[in-house]
């Protein structure tokens, strides 16, 4: 007996009917879609020299920069090269990583992808990097912010907004300047209460006329959050962090100000009060050589358990996390697996590799399903949003092919809004659904 046309839910009524069908739906699917960018550090257009875009800054990028080190003569040294204008750094990385030999490494081959996309490929054949800076001269800011989002395809981005750093709070208080909030979501980083900075704290305590206490730095936080209306906190976990015991908490005096006492007394409360979640960052270290300055920081393995102890005692605060040592990244996805307050978030930094995000992709929807948000760009220049969603979309949507094609061989009849339904959720619509919770 055949099924009633009743019984089949609505959307599914033409399902694709062969494996070269569901391929090129997915394909087509995860490019065009637009995605939430849950972790960035841009900056709109109201924020002047933070926001960064145009060549200069692209070549000059962090991961760019400490390559360049690889490869550079003894004679220029990182207190050299950082005493040179901008577009002075540029051309020596350009030369040495683009012209001296070819750029297949991947934070090479995303300028290249990224200026071919902005229709710049003469240019880029001609190796014509005067070209190249001439078109940027005639863009403006805010039209340069319209094309990026959608040459990127992005719905909106989240800012990484530090109360800490007085370069940045200047565009905040006394008086915002208006931005577009739609594009620009913010999240409010507290690195510094992790890794108990006192020195910074004192210093944006002081700057709002704040007592030197715990609660003081409650009420600090608490001002951020009312300027800033963050969507999280968020902070990348010092590799000495561990989740504090009940026993240990009781050693300290209730005023006693350090790493420990400021997550448990600080972080974790104020998260809870004002369900906002906490995106944290697990396995950097910095720096392993200050000399490069951001460009100096590594990867170390922490342990997972100090998420899965956080996760554990603390029910009502919903987690975001990355991890950064790849192997770490199965027992994230099995503790992923077990809370509902964790959601697993990008492929970051040394991760965002095409066969890291593949192996990590894999693993995570064949442990998660869509249950989690498959990458973050962690772009500081906006340009960065075209080739890092175009790199990543390009690997994702070929493994995301692969599950689909052995699900169908496994007899499951799929529809295009079916898999359109999965992608949007793998592309921000998980993380919204978290946040919603
Ligand atoms: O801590 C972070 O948010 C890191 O993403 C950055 O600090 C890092 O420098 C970076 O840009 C990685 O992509
Ligand atoms: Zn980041």
């Amino acid at each position: 007996m055949g099924l009633s046309n009743q019984s089949v839910p609505k959307g599914h009524q033409t399902p694709l009917k062969s494996e070269e069908a569901i391929r090129s739906a997915v394909k087509n699917l995860v490019e065009e879609v637009h995605v939430v960018d849950v972790h960035t550090h841009l900056f709109p257009p109201n924020h002047g020299k933070l926001m960064l875009w145009g060549i200069d800054e692209l070549l000059t990028y962090h991961y760019l920069v400490a390559e360049y080190f690889i490869t550079a003569p003894a004679t220029i040294t990182p207190e050299k090269f950082f005493a040179l204008e901008k577009q002075a750094q540029a051309d020596l990385v350009w030369d040495s990583l683009f012209i001296q030999r070819s750029p297949i490494s991947e934070a090479c081959r995303g300028v290249i992808t990224t200026l071919t996309e902005l229709g710049l490929g003469e240019l880029v054949e001609r190796r014509d990097l005067d070209g190249v800076r001439k078109w940027f001269a005639k863009q403006t800011p805010e039209g340069y912010v319209d094309k990026v989002f959608e040459l990127a395809k992005i719905k909106y981005v989240l800012t990484t907004n530090i109360p800490f750093e007085k370069k940045e709070t200047v565009h905040w208080y006394p008086k915002t300047k208006e931005f577009d909030t739609n594009r620009f979501h913010t999240g409010l980083r507290v690195d510094q209460l992790l890794t108990g900075n006192w020195e910074s704290i004192k210093e944006a305590l002081d700057e709002m006329g704040i007592e030197h206490t715990i609660e003081g730095v409650k009420k600090l936080l608490e001002k951020w959050i009312t300027i800033i209306k963050p969507k999280y906190f968020m902070a990348a976990v010092p590799p000495t962090l561990e989740f504090p015991s009940d026993e240990e908490m009781s050693t300290y005096a209730p005023s006693t100000i350090n790493s420990a006492t400021l997550l448990r007394r600080v972080l974790l409360p104020l998260a809870e009060q004002h369900h906002l979640p906490i995106a944290f960052k697990f396995d950097s270290v910095r720096p392993i050589n200050p000399a490069l300055r951001e460009g100096g920081d590594g990867v170390v393995t922490t342990k997972v358990s100090t998420l899965q102890k956080l996760c554990l005692n603390y029910p009502k605060v919903k987690f975001l996390a990355t991890f950064l040592a790849r192997v770490n990244q199965h027992e994230l996805c099995v503790l992923a697996n077990k809370f509902g307050n964790l959601h697993i978030y990008g492929c970051w930094w040394y991760c965002n590799n095409p066969s890291i995000v593949e192996e990590i992709t894999r693993i995570r929807v064949e442990l998660l399903g869509t249950a989690f948000t498959s990458q973050h760009s962690d772009a500081r220049v906006l340009d960065q949003l075209i080739y890092k969603w175009k790199h990543s979309k390009a690997v994702i949507g070929g493994v995301l092919q692969d599950m689909y094609v052995k699900l169908f061989h496994a007899g499951w009849s799929l529809t295009r809004e079916e898999i359109q339904r999965d992608v949007e959720r793998l592309f921000g619509g998980a993380y919204e659904e978290f946040m919603e919770k």
